[in-house]
C-alpha cells in the first residue's frame, strides 16, 4: 500500500487553530481491518444544534431552473444565476407570515464553475463562474439575496477530477514538470479497470493517465501536496471570498486510489479528515455533505470527521420500494441499519437526485404515491434534500439530460422557463405538471410539499428526534415515534390503497393498544408530550 503523502507541514498554517475547535482530530480511532475509520455511530455523538439540522435543502440545476428576464444573459434559453435570483420568492420569500412559498432554507447548486459540458462536473477553472450562468459578482448577489430570505447556499465541489481541457491537465500532458505530477500517469497501461468495470487508464501521447469516470475527466493526484494546497485554497476561496455556506462533495469515495483498489481507501479517509479540519478552521459553521454512492456501512465511515452529513442512498431506495410494494419492511430494515451506523440525524435523506430516474417515474406516475413518499422522507431523521421539480411531480427516466430538463413554471411552449427556446426541450407533461396550476390547488403535490416542510419546520421532534419503530402487526402500516426532549410525534402511514383500521401500542408503558383509522395512501403526524 502506498503511504498517504499528505504532509501536515503543508497544511499547518490552515490547520493549527482547529485543534482548539475540538472537531478536527480524534486520537486512537477505532479502525477496521481494511484500515478504514469505524462507522460514525461508534465514534461520535449526535450534533443536533448545527444549522443544517433545521434545514430543508433544494438541489438546483442552474442551467434548467430559470432564464433571467433582464441583464446580459436574459432570454437566451439557458438558465443562469440572475434567473435563479428572480425565482427565489418561489423557494422562500423570507416572510414567515406567508405560506404560498415552498419554504426551503438551503440550496445545493450543481456545479457552477466554468466547464465545456452542459452539466459542469468537469471544470476548467475552479474559481470562475460558468459564463453561461453569469459572473462571480452575480454569485455574490445571489448570496446576498438568499441571506435576505434566510436561505443558505452550498455548491457542488468536484475535487476528484477536472476537465481534460483544464490548463493544468494541458500543461501536464505536454510534460510541464510543475504540473505533470498533478495527475496520475503510467508509462505502460496498468491493465486493470474501475469499480464498475469501466476503463480507467487512457492514452495521451505515449503514456497513460488515470481517469475514473471517463477520458474527458482526469483524476487529480491528491498524493501531491501541491494539489492539496491548491484545492484547499479553492475551498477557502468559495467560503471566504464568495460567501458560500458549504459544499456538496462529489464522488469523494474515489479521491485517492491504491493501485487497483480505487474507492473508500484509507488514504481517502485520511485526506478528508484534513479537508474537514481545514474547513472548520476557516469557518466552524461551514457545511459539507458527501456523495458516497455505496452501501450504508461504507457511507457512515465518512461522517463526523470528514463530512458533516452523507447522502443515504440505501434509505432513499428503501422509501420508494416501501411505497411501491405497500410493505413497510424494506424501509424498516434500511432504517434499522442506518440507526445502528450513524448518530441521530447525521445523514441526508432524499428521494432522487440528478443522476437517478425521477420519483414520479419510479412510482409509475401515481401522485398519491409521490405524496406518501415525501411524507415518509420528511418524517424520518436526517436532513432532507429535494431535487428541483420533484415537488411538482416532474417525471423522467434516463438518459441523464432527460432528468435535468427545464423547470416547469407554467404550460406553454417554453414552460415559463424562458421567453426563448430552451437549451433542451421541456417535458411534454408540463401542460398539466407545472407550478402555476399546482400553486392554487390545495390537493396538488406542490401544496403537499409546502405543508410538509412547514410541519417539519414547526416540530423539533420531526427534525431532531430519535426514531423508534412501533409494532403494527400489519405490513401495510408503517409506524414510528420521533422523540426529542419533551416532544414526541407519532408518525403513521397507510401504504395500502384501501382504508385500514389498526391498533398500535404507542408506548411500552401503556396497557392497551390505541385504535387508528387510516385513509388510503395516507400519512398522519400526531404530536404529544414525551411520556
Ligand atoms: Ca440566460
Ligand atoms: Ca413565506
Ligand atoms: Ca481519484
Amino acid at each position: 500500500m502506498r503511504t498517504p503523502t499528505i504532509e501536515l507541514s503543508v497544511l499547518s498554517l490552515l490547520l493549527a487553530p482547529s485543534l482548539a475547535h475540538g472537531q478536527a482530530t480524534t486520537a486512537a480511532e477505532p479502525i477496521d481491518d481494511e484500515g478504514r475509520p469505524a462507522p460514525a455511530a461508534e465514534r461520535f455523538e449526535p450534533r443536533l444544534d448545527e444549522w443544517w439540522q433545521d434545514s430543508v435543502f433544494y438541489e438546483v440545476f442552474v442551467r434548467s431552473f430559470a432564464d433571467s428576464t433582464t441583464g446580459p444573459l436574459a432570454n437566451d434559453g439557458v438558465g443562469d444565476l440572475r434567473g435563479l435570483i428572480e425565482r427565489l420568492d418561489y423557494l422562500n420569500d423570507g416572510d414567515p407570515t406567508t405560506d404560498d412559498d415552498l419554504g426551503v432554507t438551503a440550496l445545493w447548486l450543481m456545479p457552477i464553475t466554468e466547464s465545456p459540458s452542459y452539466h459542469g462536473y468537469d471544470t476548467t477553472d475552479y474559481r470562475r463562474v460558468e459564463p453561461d450562468y453569469g459572473t462571480n459578482e452575480d454569485f455574490r448577489d445571489l448570496i446576498k439575496a438568499c441571506r435576505e430570505r434566510g436561505i443558505r447556499v452550498t455548491i457542488d465541489l468536484v475535487l476528484n477530477h477536472c476537465s481534460r481541457a483544464h490548463p493544468w491537465f494541458e500543461a501536464a500532458a505536454s510534460g510541464d514538470p510543475d504540473k505533470r505530477d498533478w495527475f496520475i500517469w503510467s508509462d505502460e497501461d496498468p491493465g486493470y479497470r474501475g469499480p464498475w468495470n469501466q476503463p480507467v487508464w487512457h492514452r495521451a501521447d505515449g503514456s497513460y493517465f488515470y481517469g475514473c469516470f471517463w477520458q474527458g475527466m482526469p483524476d487529480l493526484n491528491y498524493e501531491n501536496p501541491d494539489v492539496t494546497r491548491e484545492m484547499l485554497d479553492v475551498v477557502r476561496f468559495w467560503l471566504e471570498d464568495m460567501g458560500a455556506d458549504g459544499f456538496r462533495m462529489d464522488a469523494i469515495r474515489h479521491l485517492i486510489e491504491d493501485g487497483p483498489r480505487q474507492d473508500n481507501t484509507p488514504a481517502t479517509h485520511a485526506w478528508l479528515q484534513q479537508y474537514y479540519a481545514c474547513v472548520k478552521n476557516i469557518n466552524p459553521e461551514a457545511f459539507s455533505v458527501g456523495e458516497i454512492w455505496a452501501p450504508s456501512n461504507d457511507v457512515s465511515r465518512y461522517v463526523g470527521d470528514q463530512m458533516d452529513l452523507a447522502f443515504e442512498f440505501s434509505l432513499s431506495d428503501a422509501i420508494l420500494t416501501t411505497v411501491n410494494t405497500r410493505d413497510a419492511s424494506p424501509l424498516r430494515k434500511a432504517m434499522t441499519t442506518v440507526n445502528e451506523l450513524y448518530p441521530t440525524g447525521m445523514y441526508a435523506t432524499f428521494l432522487r437526485n440528478h443522476d437517478q430516474s425521477r420519483t414520479m417515474h419510479v412510482l409509475g406516475g401515481d401522485v398519491e404515491a409521490a405524496k406518501l413518499a415525501a411524507s415518509i422522507q420528511f418524517a424520518l431523521p436526517g436532513v432532507p434534500f429535494m431535487y428541483y421539480g420533484e415537488e411538482i411531480g416532474m417525471s423522467a427516466d434516463k438518459p441523464d439530460p432527460q432528468l435535468r430538463t427545464p423547470m416547469q413554471w407554467e404550460s406553454g411552449p417554453n414552460v415559463g422557463f424562458s421567453s426563448a427556446e430552451p437549451w433542451i426541450e421541456p417535458k411534454a407533461d408540463a401542460e398539466s405538471v407545472n407550478v402555476a396550476s399546482e400553486s392554487s390547488d390545495p390537493d396538488s403535490l406542490l401544496s403537499h410539499y409546502r405543508d410538509l416542510i412547514r410541519e417539519r419546520q414547526s416540530d423539533a421532534a420531526l427534525r431532531k428526534g430519535e426514531l423508534r419503530f412501533l409494532e403494527t402487526r400489519d405490513p401495510r402500516v408503517l409506524a414510528f415515534t420521533r422523540t426529542y426532549r419533551d416532544d414526541r410525534t407519532l408518525c403513521l402511514f397507510n401504504l395500502a390503497e384501501e382504508p385500514v383500521s389498526t391498533s398500535i401500542r404507542t408506548d411500552d408503558d401503556e396497557q392497551d393498544d390505541t385504535a387508528f383509522q387510516l385513509a388510503p395512501r395516507s400519512a398522519r403526524y400526531l404530536r404529544s408530550a414525551a411520556p
